[in-house]
């Protein structure tokens, strides 16, 4: 399909201003497939941002700029034409503006380049969940992410020509090329110059100046959550930072399970782990968001909008998640800021592989021992999640799967237990509104402070955080007894020493089993101030050795630790305003009076 060929004038006009404005040598419609695929491929590895590599088959290296290696949260923006709209947890600005400023740094700014434009469905194409997109980028890094992780068609394309709903998403690398000037591998803008945009209410995402991950694959934290969670509240549905997985009992029996978890806290493992306990199977939907409808038998049935991984590379193992090592090893990757081994192939740190010399990302030599990390802690790996050995056969049906049962769980060391039931789904909205985690490398920023993250959402809900709340509770009482159960879980549990309270990995699927068992209304549990907790007995151990007194620790409930928090969670609270809803003070005080 050629430009001349679109016929929509909304969508001609959108793609003719930005042509315009951004000046590029030229326009290329992406079709998603192979030949064009390893056409830019081989461009990168000429102009030296890729290497290939020998293994994986049909896999690259790609090294980024070293200031622009994860999400830049201090540049990222709700432009909602009201301010008190974007909430406490956004940065806003003024959408008049902001489009202002873009109209003097997209200016040209694409000169020396080309403009590709990457028509996306996020979801299976034909999924009454799934919603489309249009990606304008200057960046070939960009188009062939995210031809791993959506899906880039002109079927897609057609659809929207024929009238279909978009979102506009436009990057641009911001970094234009004078006459005869060579590029850089990686090119990208200073960091004040660097901003990732929200247009809420009229659907569009604006990005300038890096490269990386969700700052430039516009499909994934900008559209399916930022944007997607303003779809969901205004059309009635979820847009969640969340994995899902197929649980499947002994007996063939099949639950579904979403999961939020903060940036890099093993949503990608727990979606494709190995369970330990014999006759349980664990098979992926999605690692990183779920997008949620009603059914007509009236429960909540997800999607995954994406269709590849955009995974934390270090410490992924055959120990960690050997499934995904396994997706990985079928090639047809994409490697960002991992190290490069002598022949060739990849590493990060706890790879399982013990190499004695490797060039670091930053391109210098690295040996055996050196204190210095050969991988970026942020360094990623994009592959497709057909290519998973453990993917549901389902993880492209349509129509989505039905979850029993959502968890919560953040990072840890202290306080919060193993896991723990929420008392009904008002408490569970509590839960996850109070939902904190130590901050991780995902993000620029303070790792390992402990951060209020609720929902996992705190960077990616596109609204005002107290609204969205309100958006989880009427999703409770619409869902009525049909509502997944809610639990909160902890796998990061230490004791003073720093010791690992619990094995973690394929070991947590003893608790996927007790919150089978208990959306199958068994299992044992006890009442307690925070929630409903197993009983001594009801985490089956078969097989593992988990120091009696460390399940004790890792099952109590830690009065003092809780009422330290309390405060902590009203000065929380209080940044909501009046938007917070009743419920969740109401739930708060409850939790206090209970904790005595
Ligand atoms: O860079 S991404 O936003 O895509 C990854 C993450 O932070 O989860
Ligand atoms: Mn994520």
């Amino acid at each position: 399909m050629q430009l001349n060929e679109i016929k929509n004038s909304e969508l001609k006009n959108w793609l003719q201003s930005w042509i315009d404005l951004c000046a590029p040598d030229d326009v290329v419609i992406c079709d998603g497939t192979k030949e064009q695929n390893d056409g830019l491929c081989n461009l990168m590895v000429k102009s030296g941002t890729f290497i290939k590599l020998s293994e994986p088959e049909n896999s690259y290296l790609c090294r980024s700029a070293v200031s622009d290696v994860a999400r830049v949260e201090e540049r990222t923006y709700i432009c909602s034409v009201k301010k008190e709209d974007a909430g406490p947890s956004n940065h806003w600005r003024d959408p008049v503006e902001m489009k202002a400023e873009f109209n003097q740094l997209f200016r040209g700014c694409m000169k020396g380049r080309t403009l590709y434009v990457i028509p996306f469905s996020m979801g299976p194409i034909e999924s009454p969940i799934a919603k489309y997109g249009i990606e304008l980028t200057d960046s070939p890094y960009v188009v062939v992410n995210m031809c791993i992780m959506t899906r880039v068609g002109l079927s897609v394309l057609k659809k929207i020509d024929n009238g279909a709903e978009f979102v506009k998403c436009v990057h641009s690398v911001g970094t234009p090329l004078a006459d005869g000037e060579a590029d850089v591998p990686w090119p990208c803008a200073e960091m004040d110059k660097k901003y990732i945009t929200h247009f809420p209410e009229t659907r569009e995402i604006i990005s300038f100046g890096s490269g990386y991950g969700g700052n430039a694959l516009l499909g994934k934290k900008c559209f399916a959550l930022r944007i997607a969670s303003v779809q969901a509240r205004d059309e009635g549905w979820m847009a969640e930072h969340m994995l899902i997985l197929k649980l499947t009992s002994p007996e063939g029996v099949v639950k579904y399970i979403a999961a939020a978890f903060p940036s890099a806290c093993g949503k990608t493992n727990l979606a494709m782990m190995e369970p330990t306990i014999p006759g349980w199977k664990v098979e992926t939907i999605g690692d990183d968001i779920a997008w949620m409808k009603f059914g007509k038998d009236g429960r909540l049935y997800a999607i995954n909008p994406e269709a590849g991984f955009f995974g934390v590379a270090p410490g992924t193992s055959m120990k960690s998640n050997p499934n995904c090592m396994r997706t990985i090893a079928k090639g047809n990757s994409i490697f960002t800021n991992v190290a490069i081994t002598m022949d060739g192939g990849v590493w990060w740190e706890d790879h399982d592989d013990d190499p004695e010399e490797l060039v670091d990302w930053i391109r210098r030599p690295w040996k055996k021992g050196d204190k210095r990390k050969a991988a970026h802690p942020n360094a990623r790996f994009t592959t497709p999640a057909a290519q998973c050995p453990v993917i549901a056969p389902e993880w492209e049906d349509p129509a989505g799967v039905p979850i029993s049962a959502f968890l919560f769980g953040g990072r840890r060391r202290t306080v919060v237990p193993l896991v723990n039931e929420a008392l009904d789904w008002e408490h569970g909205v509590f839960l996850g509104a109070t939902m904190a985690s130590e901050m991780t490398a995902a993000a620029a920023g303070g790792q390992g402070q402990l951060r209020f993250d609720p929902f996992a959402m705190l960077p990616f809900c596109g609204y005002h955080m107290g609204d969205y709340f309100k958006h989880w509770l009427k999703i409770g009482e619409k869902a009525g007894d049909k509502a997944p159960k809610i639990f909160y879980v902890n796998w990061f549990r230490r004791d003073e020493s720093g010791k690992w309270l619990w094995p973690g990995y394929g070991e947590n699927s003893r608790v996927l089993k007790w919150v089978f068992e208990r959306c199958a209304g068994e299992g044992k549990s006890k009442a307690t101030a925070i929630g409903n907790l197993p009983t001594e007995q009801a985490i089956d151990l078969e097989g593992i050795k988990v120091d009696p007194k460390d399940m004790q620790e890792l099952l109590k409930v830690d009065c003092q630790g809780w009422k330290e928090m309390l405060p902590q969670i009203k000065a929380h609270f209080a940044k909501f305003g009046d938007r917070l809803p009743e419920e969740l003070n109401k739930q708060l005080a409850a939790m206090e009076k209970r904790l005595g």
